[in-house]
């Protein structure tokens, strides 16, 4: 079966929390790193925005280099403390759309919704909605991309920046790489790709074209890795549950607004039946259920049951649901979203059990 895996990265990440919290920035070219003491500063660029990625600034750029191009851009410090805190608060939004979630960096993740969603044409919406919700929650934008493997959606997510979705199905994979510079590889930088172009490989194409024994008695093992990724093939799996996670959550905007309660309904057993399955595999109790609820014009609702103990048991939490949506029921809107939430986890580790037995016996 196909995979579907989305990579998420922020888009010009230390800048865009800057520009955030002074509007009065926008438009203009921002440049986070060293102080640039007019042109006599030491130290690089952390990151620039995409105006002042057109005066040919970017990370790790000699700061000095970078006011000779662009001296009426606006330098600033970078803020750790805040973006540390703002990366929090995105990945604990996109956690929330699957719990095969891999987080990779300060400001990019993985998400693996094989199996979650039917097809890439509902993953791509998905992935709108991520966007959606980060805007709205954080106020800044993200870059997705959509394709059957890690590799292939971390390249995706490159494409089209800032605020884009690319998304690759299995049979579009040759016609979106050939053309592209082999440095969009990840792992061939501007210093490795000097001995590929020296080989007359210059465009993933051209890697696509040479026989993998060929790669492999030029490059090793390190071939082998760029060949596959070039022809699409990478199984590395998106990390999965951890042991820190505080809930499991879910949840779906409807195409159009809606007071139609069998469509409700269906919602809530889909989110739900989607919940269970990572709650079964991973073998999660809870003690904690949360109904999301948004009407039209974004008024959102949570309501929440706390039971006196752990449990695991699909049909309950669509009942508890059931009884906290009714409260809602004389409301004279249409519903724009639904989420179930499910927190207070405890894991059922059986191996845990048998050590703490072993224990007692000693
Ligand atoms: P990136 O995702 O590489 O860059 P970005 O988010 O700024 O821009 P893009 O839109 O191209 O994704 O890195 C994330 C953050 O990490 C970036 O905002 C600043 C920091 N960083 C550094 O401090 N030094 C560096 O050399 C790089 C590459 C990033
Ligand atoms: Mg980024």
């Amino acid at each position: 079966m196909n995979r579907i895996i989305l990579h998420c990265d922020l888009d010009c990440f230390f800048a865009a929390v800057e520009i955030r919290d002074n509007p009065q920035y926008k438009g203009k070219p921002v440049i986070i790193g060293a102080d640039p003491k007019e042109g006599k500063g030491r130290g690089v660029i952390a990151t620039c925005n995409y105006e002042a990625r057109k005066y040919g600034l970017h990370s790790a750029m000699p700061i000095s280099q970078a006011y000779k191009r662009c001296p009426h851009g606006i330098y600033l410090r970078p803020n750790g403390g805040k973006y540390h805190e703002v990366s929090r608060e995105v990945m604990e939004i996109l956690e929330s759309y699957s719990d095969e979630f891999q987080k990779v960096g300060t400001d990019e993740a993985y998400l693996e919704l094989t199996g979650k969603v039917q097809d890439y044409g509902e993953a791509e919406r998905t992935a709108k909605q991520i966007q959606e919700e980060i805007i709205e929650k954080i106020g800044i934008t993200i870059s997705i991309g959509i394709a059957p493997t890690k590799s292939l959606a971390k390249i995706a997510s490159d494409e089209n920046k800032p605020n884009g979705i690319t998304v690759v199905t299995p049979e579009n994979i040759p016609h979106f790489l050939k053309d592209m510079d082999i440095t969009r590889i990840p792992g061939i930088g501007k210093k490795t790709k000097v001995y590929f172009y020296k080989k007359g490989l210059k465009k993933i194409g051209d890697i696509i074209n040479t026989p993998l024994p060929k790669m492999m008695e030029l490059f090793g093992k390190h071939g082998k890795w760029i060949w596959d990724v070039a022809n699409g093939i990478d199984n590395r799996k998106v990390k999965e549950f951890h042991e820190q996670r505080k809930s499991i959550s879910a949840e779906r905007t409807f195409y159009t607004d809606t007071n139609n309660f069998n469509e409700i309904l269906s919602k809530f057993e889909d989110i739900n039946a989607n919940i269970h399955k990572s709650i079964i595999k991973h073998q999660i109790t809870y003690k904690t259920i949360i109904l999301k609820i948004r009407f039209e014009g974004f008024e959102t609702y949570t309501r929440s049951k706390t039971l006196p103990y752990h449990i695991q048991n699909e049909k309950f939490v669509l009942k508890i649901i059931l009884e906290l949506f009714r409260e809602f029921s004389n409301y004279n809107k249409k519903v724009r979203l639904v989420g179930i939430k499910l927190s207070s986890l405890m894991r059922n580790d059986k191996t845990k059990q048998k050590s703490l037995l072993n224990y007692s016996l000693i």
